[in-house]
């Protein structure tokens, strides 16, 4: 379904998708005021050069998966929004180096959010619908949550955990490539946190693993693999253009087919290894 061969793909993610996080240089975050905000200290500074990552889906089918040695086996774990360890490390591992989260998490939310000991470990991302490739000035005028004032009071609560806020043109610039490769008409929405994620990891990593995003023999109706919550569009999407990306996904494979029924694992390369 998609249109171009796999290596071309993974060139076009690589030369067009510019995943950076909001720096001092950017417009309105250039006040003194969010000069104490923001981190001094640039990501891949903070982390350093990775070899093998794992990306965890939140998905249901992680249940009774015992994928956490596995997941932990990794230089870096990425984890999604509230997605807990605690009680679940034997199937989702207990390391945690980044924790990607969307802004409603941090608005709506927030009283967890700043309370609650499980985002206190790693590093922490958050990200935030923006219009179709709007400027920075505008989103910032506009975002979707407000989540400026939560991100402002964390990092005044724990001044030394890395905190960044995702620039959000790369959403688009991901979205574009999406719909180019498909033959429907993808809905206008930001691609998930999930493929966020892994478009992150692939700038930061020499390897990407991604577990249950594209769901094993265990694919489930549940939604997270820690609630007991059931919803189909968890899996299939519904805001999210989640059915494209794991096409794109399945697309870009360099594991086997059956890594993905047993362990719904796929592995791709970071970018560092892609030549174009
Ligand atoms: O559910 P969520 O996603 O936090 O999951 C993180 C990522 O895991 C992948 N996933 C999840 C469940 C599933 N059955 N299959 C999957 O493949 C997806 O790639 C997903 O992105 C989000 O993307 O940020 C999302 O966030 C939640 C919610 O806001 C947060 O969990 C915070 O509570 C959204 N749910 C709702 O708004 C009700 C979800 O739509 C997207």
């Amino acid at each position: 379904n998609a249109k171009l061969s796999p290596e071309k793909l993974l060139c076009q993610l690589r030369d067009r998708v510019n995943v950076t996080m909001i720096q001092r240089s950017d417009g309105p975050f250039g006040t003194s005021e969010w000069q104490q905000y923001l981190p001094g200290k640039s990501l891949s500074e903070t982390v350093g050069h990775l070899g093998r990552c794992a990306v965890v889906s939140s998905a249901g089918s992680l249940k009774s998966s015992h994928l956490g040695q596995e997941i932990d086996s990794h230089d870096a774990v990425l984890r999604f929004n509230g997605a807990p360890v605690r009680g679940f490390q034997d199937d989702v591992g207990q390391k945690t180096t980044i924790r990607l989260m969307n802004s409603q998490l941090v608005t709506v939310e927030e009283q967890q959010f700043l309370r609650e000991p499980l985002y206190n470990t790693g590093i922490l991302i958050v990200w935030d619908p923006a219009p179709y490739h709007a400027e920075i000035h505008e989103w910032y005028r506009k975002p979707d949550y407000n989540f400026f004032e939560s991100y402002k009071a964390y990092r005044r609560t724990y001044p030394e955990q890395p905190f960044y806020i995702l620039n959000p043109k790369m959403q688009w610039q991901l979205w574009d490539i999406l719909q180019e490769n498909s033959l429907e008409h993808i809905q206008p929405n930001p691609p998930s946190s999930g493929m966020l994620g892994i478009v992150l990891m692939m700038t930061l990593c020499d390897q990407v693993d991604v577990y249950e995003f594209l769901p094993s023999k265990r694919q489930t109706d549940i939604c997270h693999y820690y609630q007991k919550f059931h919803d189909h569009a968890c899996t299939m999407g519904a805001y999210h253009p989640l059915l494209f990306e794991k096409n794109l996904v399945k697309h870009m494979n360099q594991g086997t087919d059956e890594d993905i029924y047993t362990h719904g694992k796929v592995t791709l390369p970071g970018f560092r290894k892609v030549h174009c």
